[in-house]
């Protein structure tokens, strides 16, 4: 029996899956009593450290917690709850974290993007049960914007290169902790937590860490999700957002059947965007709910989940918030949402207004659950100009010039699926909701969507010159060729592909053997 220390806040259901996974049951922890009789505690953090530390408090399990960790039994904290261990962070000054061992947290300073997001490798720093069965050149997931800094070395496990090195997980007696997702991690981290639950004493020593490790560029499997005309749940494609054919839409599987493949096939990550939820009051749209908790059974990677999080009313006048959705997509298995139409209006809102309400989506959203769980998904199209100053958008010059030979262009942000043009363009969009607390964007294109001419490398790299948070670079991708581009023209984090995953004719296997010596990936075999 493993005690699972679940406070209220993010993804602690592929935790439990995992470990159901290896043969385990769980309970959870409900009072400090189930603390003090745990005898193999897990710590699932996820978010912000403020909301955990108050968390703890406040549910009177902070002294049973420090109580447990001074006890000597085994202990396994993940993400924020390796943290939690420490004296405080950066992210909430004011609160103090458990103090368990000497040092605090701070945010990466690096010049590379914020939050760290993907697979990247580990460097052993002393010999432990954990790594039986492992070799040392394994990559896992991280998904954070603050680390860890010890004040002495003696408990350091692993660190990890992202622009400086850092410490990427501890171990002091039968107390571990990994800044990484195990539970996210495919079979490297199921093989850690593996050992953990058994129990493993015997110390095995890492003899193929890399000397440096490389953060991954990701490949990401869209599913694009909605009812067909007979009701049943499909992933669906579109050709520049038109998913009808010949009137009927088009069924490309099962969506809980294709995730497991692509997990299988070595996906880095899983979105689900449900592509009709504009319509409807989101929160009816439970099927989504159920993919997800099916999804996390199986599929131990990343899972990202985005159509209808926005405010809503039903018609009793009870409103629903976009943080209740989001709070039910989390503990249904999402790791992270994606905010598509409610970004482009909170982002108009503040352009009039001049200043943000702070009770917007992605405001409530990232504060409760760190900016790494919130995504953008921005729908833009191009829009064509004679020069520059035609527009007050942000305007790029193109090398592909539009009907009447314009040589710039502008990219109008769209709602409710490519349907309604507004009055704001991508770069700027990103911009603001990054300011706004957004960690990612995933960036689609209408015009390249569905047609497998590569992705839009001038719309990528206007964005990603324009934040510091990962650009997923998404539509058009139509051959392995095309991965390479994105990665080698652009600084996208992260390719994103449906259509030609969904038809087979490009397995994610393929891409990888493509990339494999060109640019960071995580090798296929570690699944
Ligand atoms: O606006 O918050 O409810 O979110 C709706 C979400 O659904 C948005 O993320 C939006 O991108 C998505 N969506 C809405 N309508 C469609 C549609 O296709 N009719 N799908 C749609 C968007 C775009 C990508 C696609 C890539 C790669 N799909 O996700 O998977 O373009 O395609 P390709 O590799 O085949 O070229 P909200």
């Amino acid at each position: 029996m493993i005690t699972l220390l679940d406070y209220g806040a993010g993804n602690v259901r592929s935790v439990i899956n995992a470990i159901e996974h290896l043969g385990e049951t769980v309970s959870l922890v409900t009072n400090a009593a189930d603390i003090e009789q745990a005898e193999r505690l897990v710590f699932p953090g996820v978010g912000n450290f403020g909301m955990l530390m108050h968390s703890l408090r406040e549910n009177g399990l902070r002294e049973p917690l420090i109580r447990y960790l001074h006890s000597g039994k085994p202990f396994f904290g993940i993400c924020v709850a390796l943290q939690a261990l420490f004296e405080s962070s950066e992210e909430v000054p004011e609160e103090p974290g458990l103090g368990i061992l000497p040092g605090r947290v701070q945010r990466f300073t690096c010049d590379l993007a914020v939050p760290h997001i993907g697979w990247n490798g580990i460097k052993a720093q002393q010999g432990s049960p954990l790594f039986k069965g492992l070799h040392g050149y394994e990559k896992f997931y991280f998904i954070h914007s603050f680390h860890v800094v010890p004040a002495t070395t003696e408990a350091i496990l692993t660190t990890t290169d992202y622009g400086y090195e850092f410490v990427s997980a501890i171990q002091k007696g039968a107390m571990v902790a990994t800044q990484f997702h195990p539970e996210k991690s495919g079979r490297a981290g199921l093989k850690l937590l593996e050992n953990f639950l058994a129990g493993t004493r015997e110390t095995v020593h890492l003899t193929a860490c890399p000397s440096t490790t490389v953060l991954a560029k990701r490949i990401i499997a869209c599913l694009d999700v909605r009812a067909n005309d007979q009701g049943d749940l499909v992933v669906t494609k579109g050709d520049q957002y038109e998913v009808r054919e010949q009137g009927a839409v088009r069924n490309l599987g099962k969506p809980v059947e294709l995730a497991g493949e692509y997990y299988q096939q070595g996906a880095d990550e899983i979105a689900f965007l449900n592509i009709t939820a504009y319509r409807d009051l989101p929160l009816k749209d439970m099927p989504m709910f159920e993919v997800l908790q099916q999804t996390s059974q199986h599929v131990f990677a990343p899972l990202t989940i985005g159509g209808g999080i926005r405010d809503f009313t039903d018609p009793d006048g009870r409103l629903y918030s976009a943080l209740e959705m989001a709070s039910q997509y989390f503990r249904a298995g999402a790791d992270k949402i994606s905010i598509g139409s409610d970004a482009v209006l909170i982002v108009e809102d503040v352009l009039r207004t001049g200043h943000p309400t702070g009770f917007s989506s992605i405001e409530q959203i990232s504060r409760v659950y760190g900016s790494q769980a919130v995504v953008i998904s921005i729908d833009p199209r191009r829009v064509y100009v004679n020069s520059p100053d035609a527009v007050a958008h942000q305007v790029i010059s193109t090398r592909y010039p539009g009907p009447n030979g314009e040589r710039f262009c502008w990219y109008e942000c769209t709602i409710r699926g490519g349907r309604e043009g507004r009055p704001v363009d991508a770069v700027t969009l990103a911009q603001v909701c990054e300011q706004l607390g957004a960690g990612e964007i995933l960036l689609n294109c209408i015009d390249r969507d569905g047609t497998n001419a590569g992705f839009d490398l001038e719309l990528i790299n206007a964005v990603c010159s324009a934040v510091t948070i990962p650009v997923i670079a998404s539509s058009g991708a139509g051959k392995v060729e095309h991965f390479g581009e994105v990665f080698t023209q652009t600084g996208a984090e992260a390719a994103l592909a449906a259509g030609i995953f969904h038809r087979r004719e490009v397995p994610i296997g393929a891409v990888k053997k493509y990339l494999q010596g060109k640019v960071e990936i995580r090798p296929v075999d570690d699944v």
